[in-house]
C-alpha cells in the first residue's frame, strides 16, 4: 500500500480509537450554532478532515475537534476526501475508506454530510494520472467516459446519503473571469461549459432529488470584481441552456487574501457591489450556500483579542447580509479551530503567529468569531419569512 494512504487510513484508526465523547473534554456553548441555525430554517456544519495523504496531522483524528463538531454542527463536509484524487487515485481504482468513515461518524451522531466534489474544474487539482492520462484518437468520448464514470459511481455510491452536491468547484479565473481550462476541457475541444454541462446533467440523472451546487470564490473584497463578473457570466449560461444547476456555492474565505500576492490588507470590502452580485444570482433563481467560511486575519496588526475582535466584527457584518437572502440556506465553516486550519499552510502574518480564522482557538476555547455566528444567526430573519 503507499505509505501516504497507510498514514491516513492509520489516522482514521487512530481516531476511532477514541471514544466519541470523550467526558473529559468541555462542553460547547449552548444553542449550538446548529441550533440558533435551524431557528431560521438553516444548518451550520463544518469541514472535516482525515489528514492530506503524506501530511497528517487530520482534525478527525482529534477527539477534541471531534467533540466540537458534534457539539456545534447539524451537517459535515469532508474536507479533502471526496475529492478526485482520494476517489479515484488510479484509473478505474474507486476507494470510499476515508469518505465512508466520515459519513458513519455524522450519522452516528445526527449529522448530515454534503458532498465536495465531484468536478475540481481547475488545472492543478487532478490526481497524476489524470493530468497525465492518454485521450486517444477520440479524446472527446474519452473524457465524456472518464467523466461520466467517476460522477456516475460516487453520486450512486452515496444515493440519497448526501444531499447536496459540489458538482463543480472554481472554474472561473479569479484573475481574468474567463473560464478555466483543465485537461478535460481541452479533451473536448476547448469547450469547458460542455463539462459543466456533462458534469451537471450526469449527477442529476444518477441522484435527481439531490441539490446541485456550483461552488466558487468570489467575494465582496476589493480586486474580486473579475472573478464576480465571470462567475455572473457562467450562471447566466448555465441559466439559458437549462443546465441542472441549484444553488451558488459561495465560498466565503473572507478577510485578507489567501494567495502568494494578495494584498494582506484586511477590512476593506464593497457592499453595495457584493449586493448587486447575490441580486443577480438570487434573481436568476438560485439559491445560496455558504460552503467554506473563514476570516483570514493575515493583516490584522495587534495582540490576540484585538484581531479576534475585528475578525468577529468582520464576520457580523458579513454574515448580516448574507442572511437578509432568504435564498441563503446552509452555513458551513472551513473547519472548526485555528490550528487545523488551511490559512495556516498560507502566506504568513508579517510577525510571524499562527493565523486566527476560525470560531474556536488552538485549545478549543470559543472565540468572539463564535459568538458572531451565534449573533448573526440568533437575529437571521427566517428563510421561510413570507
Ligand atoms: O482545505 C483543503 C486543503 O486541505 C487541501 O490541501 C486543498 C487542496 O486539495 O484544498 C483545501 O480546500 C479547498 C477546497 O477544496 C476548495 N476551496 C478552497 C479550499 C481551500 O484551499
Amino acid at each position: 500500500m503507499d505509505p501516504t494512504r497507510r498514514q491516513a487510513l492509520a489516522l482514521g484508526a487512530a481516531a476511532a480509537a477514541f471514544p466519541a465523547t470523550a467526558a473529559s473534554l468541555p462542553a460547547t456553548p449552548k444553542p449550538s450554532l446548529n441550533a440558533l441555525a435551524r431557528r431560521g430554517g438553516r444548518r451550520f456544519g463544518s469541514a472535516v478532515g482525515t489528514g492530506w495523504p503524506g501530511r497528517g496531522g487530520g482534525a478527525f483524528a482529534d477527539p477534541r475537534y471531534r467533540r466540537i463538531v458534534e457539539g456545534e454542527c447539524g451537517l459535515i463536509v469532508p474536507e479533502n476526501e471526496l475529492k478526485w484524487s482520494w476517489v479515484q487515485p488510479r484509473p478505474g481504482v474507486f476507494d470510499f475508506a476515508a469518505a465512508d468513515r466520515l459519513l458513519g461518524w455524522a450519522s452516528a451522531h445526527g449529522m448530515a454530510m454534503r458532498g465536495h466534489n465531484l468536478v475540481w474544474h481547475h488545472p492543478h487539482w487532478w490526481p497524476a494520472w489524470v493530468t497525465s492520462h492518454d485521450f486517444g484518437a477520440r479524446p472527446a468520448s474519452e473524457a465524456e467516459r472518464l467523466l461520466t464514470t467517476h460522477i456516475d459511481t460516487v453520486c450512486r455510491r452515496y444515493g440519497a446519503r448526501i444531499a447536496s452536491w459540489d458538482v463543480i468547484n472554481e472554474a472561473v479565473d479569479a484573475g481574468t473571469g474567463e473560464m478555466r481550462e483543465t485537461v478535460f476541457s481541452r479533451a473536448m475541444g476547448g469547450r469547458p461549459d460542455d463539462v459543466l454541462d456533462l458534469a451537471f446533467r450526469t449527477a442529476r440523472a444518477a441522484v435527481p432529488h439531490c441539490q446541485l451546487v456550483y461552488n466558487d470564490y468570489m467575494s465582496w473584497e476589493p480586486g474580486n470584481e473579475k472573478h464576480r463578473a465571470g462567475v455572473l457570466r457562467l450562471l447566466e449560461r448555465l441559466r439559458k441552456r437549462g443546465t441542472p444547476v441549484d444553488a451558488l456555492g459561495v465560498q466565503s474565505h473572507i478577510g485578507s487574501g489567501n494567495n502568494p500576492g494578495d494584498p494582506s490588507i484586511f477590512g476593506p470590502h464593497d457592499e453595495g457591489a457584493w449586493r448587486r452580485f447575490l441580486d443577480e444570482v438570487t434573481g436568476m433563481g438560485y439559491q445560496l450556500l455558504i460552503t467554506e467560511f473563514d476570516v483570514n486575519d493575515r493583516g490584522i496588526v495587534g495582540d490576540a483579542a484585538a484581531r479576534d475582535r475585528a475578525v468577529a466584527d468582520y464576520a457580523k457584518a458579513y454574515l448580516d447580509l448574507m442572511l437578509s437572502y432568504r435564498q441563503l440556506g446552509d452555513i458551513l465553516a472551513w473547519g472548526m479551530t485555528d490550528d487545523r486550519s488551511w490559512l495556516q499552510e498560507r502566506p504568513g502574518r508579517a510577525d510571524g503567529r499562527p493565523k486566527r480564522p476560525c470560531p474556536y482557538d488552538a485549545q478549543g476555547r470559543p472565540k468572539p468569531l463564535r459568538a458572531a455566528i451565534a449573533a448573526a444567526l440568533a437575529h437571521a430573519p427566517s428563510r421561510h419569512r413570507a
